[in-house]
């Protein structure tokens, strides 16, 4: 008998795509229900767009311990909610004051600064209930996934990172810094997922394994490399591909891998990150290919 073949990672990522755009459809309110501005406000922000990579590394991570996909489509749907209100948020007139996102107007443009504060109040509280109450045949150590996104999303993760980005505006940072910034604001998060992912399969075998070790080691350096590829396409990509803003770090005196630098070295960082992360998982079995690919799908991007 020959061996399942297994579908090539494009065809992989669209899968997982739209599976995580039904959960979360499913687990946004509606936009009839009471209060209906907030709802219609809550499913533009995360709805139709996003490239998703925090949901799919969810799912590559769980595929790895062979994780039930419905319990991956909680862990999935939660990361994806507190990165769409992170980007609510970043947007307003008091952080980065932007008005484009995901090729459409933000939130605040389209409907207003209060609503966008209560759609990203909102997206974060519900992200933590999507990991409570998640499908009927996905029960059973909730407490840890809700404690690893708690810790990724708060002031000693990813809202302490942008406290740090947010008082570095035209300042000096050295590399250090740089990388202590982004290991919060962006990596936080970016690790949550694959650990979610790892934390979400049949309870202790990884715990004993040096699994969890391996892709937390691998997961820090994709979420590096995630940070530095974001400082080149804003330097090097146009405001069309990007669906957002082109050049902000430059116009806004932001320090970043390319300022430091320079184009060649922060591409050359971003090449070893990606060894790394590679090297990382090595010793792992054949389940490892899709958080292989998808470091390389995030190390090449074009958006
Ligand atoms: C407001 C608490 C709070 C935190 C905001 C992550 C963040 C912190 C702000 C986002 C600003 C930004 C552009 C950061 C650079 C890296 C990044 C998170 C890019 C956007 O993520 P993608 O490319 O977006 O995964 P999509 O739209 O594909 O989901």
């Amino acid at each position: 008998m020959s061996a399942p073949t297994v579908p090539p990672f494009t065809e992989w990522m669209r899968r997982i795509q739209e599976r995580t755009e039904s959960a979360l459809d499913r687990i946004l309110p509606a936009a009839n229900i009471a209060p209906t501005r907030l709802h219609e406000a809550m499913r533009y922000a995360v709805l139709g767009g996003g490239k998703r990579v925090r949901a799919l590394l969810v799912h590559a991570a769980g595929e790895l311990v062979a994780a039930a996909p419905t319990r991956l489509d909680a862990g999935a749907s939660a990361v994806e909610l507190i990165h769409a209100y992170s980007l609510v948020h970043d947007d307003m007139p008091c952080m980065d004051n932007d008005v484009l996102r995901r090729g459409k107007p933000t939130v605040h443009v389209e409907y207003d600064e209060a609503t966008a504060l209560l759609v990203g109040d909102a997206l974060q509280t519900l992200a933590f209930q999507a990991l409570a109450d998640p499908p009927g045949d996905a029960a059973g150590g909730q407490i840890e996934l809700i404690r690893l996104l708690a810790s990724a999303s708060g002031s000693r993760g990813m809202a302490g990172g942008q406290a740090i980005d947010i008082a570095a505006v035209g300042q000096h940072m050295s590399r250090e810094a740089l990388e202590f910034m982004h290991v919060h604001k962006t990596g936080a998060l970016i690790r949550a997922a694959a650990l979610i992912g790892v934390r979400s399969g049949a309870s202790s075998s990884t715990d004993t394994s040096d699994t969890f070790e391996r892709v937390d080691h691998y997961a820090r350096r994709v979420g590096l490399l995630f940070q530095v590829v974001d400082d080149i396409l804003d330097a090097e990509a146009d405001t069309a591909t990007l669906g957002k803003t082109a050049g902000k770090d430059a116009e806004h005196d932001k320090p970043t891998y390319v300022s430091l630098l320079g184009l060649a070295d922060a591409r050359r960082f971003a090449e070893g990150l990606l060894a790394d992360a590679h090297a990382a998982l090595a010793p792992l079995d054949k389940s490892s290919v899709r958080l292989l690919e998808l470091a390389d799908y995030i190390a090449h991007r074009a958006f």
